[in-house]
């Protein structure tokens, strides 16, 4: 758990209080300036505006995963046919950049049915929102650029177009466009210095910026050397809050692929595509990330749960009429 006190979990909109309205208006403008300015930016820069999908038969296994949580998976038949709703579309974007759309977004709604407990992190919602990026023969040093220009951007002119709101929720004043580049630190130094359970909690106290983390070992689609162990794959975490966006350079050596597949115990029939692709030599070279969007605005409003940032709330264990 990152928060020291346990957050009250966020209220439907009938039963808001006026104070609580007003507060709910001021993130929900922060919330439409960060998507309109985000999406600026990204289209600005060449990317392509993709529409998500819900249900696939192939979706995020999010396994081997060190922050997973999920209590069920959702899988069910449609025309005969097994589908999943989308717990990110990472295949989804390495196929499409592979073949028409070389720089694409898409701002796609997640599904992972947390354990109920995880409503106590107030960084956890059942329901979320991603700006997934990604981009062919780019480094993971191009993502970390992008990154930092797009908030940097989005920061300043917060500040500048959103005063009045940032006054009532607190933040004008605490909310400070950090300097880049941002810090990088490596897994296994936060481990040496931290302990391998604490480290994410620990640096997180102590972080004054965002800062990117790398070398994670987790899903067989991130970039690993298999000479070193090494993994070129990084998190943005930002300070007293945690994790925003995760992302890598991109695995696309069909040996490697299988290889990591069947270490991962990971269902192949669930990823013939990018396997097939792979195997032809048509998956490209790519790298990317998606930004945890109530996350993001959650820290810029300083709430205290990051369902305060959606108009319908997706708390875990809380399920709602609306
Ligand atoms: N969107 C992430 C990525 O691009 C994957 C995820 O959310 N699990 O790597």
């Amino acid at each position: 758990m990152l928060n020291q006190e346990q957050p009250e979990i966020p209220k439907p909109l009938d039963q808001l209080t006026p104070e609580e309205i007003t507060r709910k208006a001021c993130i929900g403008k922060l919330m439409t300036h960060t998507l309109k300015n985000l999406t600026d930016t990204y289209i600005n820069k060449g990317f392509q505006w993709l529409l998500p999908v819900v249900l696939s038969q192939s979706t995020d296994p999010l396994w081997p995963d060190p922050h997973l949580s999920i209590e069920k998976r959702i899988e069910f038949e449609i025309y005969g046919k097994p589908v999943r709703t989308t717990t990110s579309m990472i295949m989804h974007k390495l196929a499409a950049t592979s073949t028409v759309y070389p720089k694409l977004f898409i701002l796609s709604p997640n599904i992972r049915i947390e354990k109920a407990e995880r409503a106590k992190t107030g960084r956890h919602i059942y329901e979320f929102t991603q700006l997934d990026f990604e981009m062919v023969n780019a480094s993971s040093k191009d993502v970390f650029t992008l990154v930092e220009e797009a908030l940097i951007t989005l920061i300043k002119n917060l500040k500048q177009d959103l005063k009045p709101e940032l006054t009532t929720l607190g933040r004008l004043n605490d909310l400070k466009v950090p300097n880049t580049p941002f810090k990088i630190y490596d897994r296994t130094d936060l481990e040496t210095k931290y302990g391998v359970d604490n480290w994410e909690a620990d640096l997180i106290n102590d972080l004054k910026e965002p800062a990117w983390i790398t070398n994670i070992p987790r899903q067989f689609y991130d970039f690993e050397d298999f000479k070193t162990g090494r993994w070129d794959n990084y998190d943005l975490l930002l300070p007293q809050f945690g994790e925003v966006l995760s992302g890598s350079k991109r695995e696309n050596d069909y040996q490697k692929i299988i290889k990591k597949i069947e270490r991962d115990q990971v269902k192949k029939e669930n990823y013939m595509r990018i396997i097939e692709m792979a195997k032809d030599g048509r998956l490209k070279p790519t790298a990317g990330a998606g930004i945890g969007i109530e996350r993001l605005v959650g820290w810029i409003a300083g709430v205290k749960h990051i369902a305060e940032c959606q108009p319908f709330p997706r708390a875990p264990g809380n399920v709602n009429e609306l």
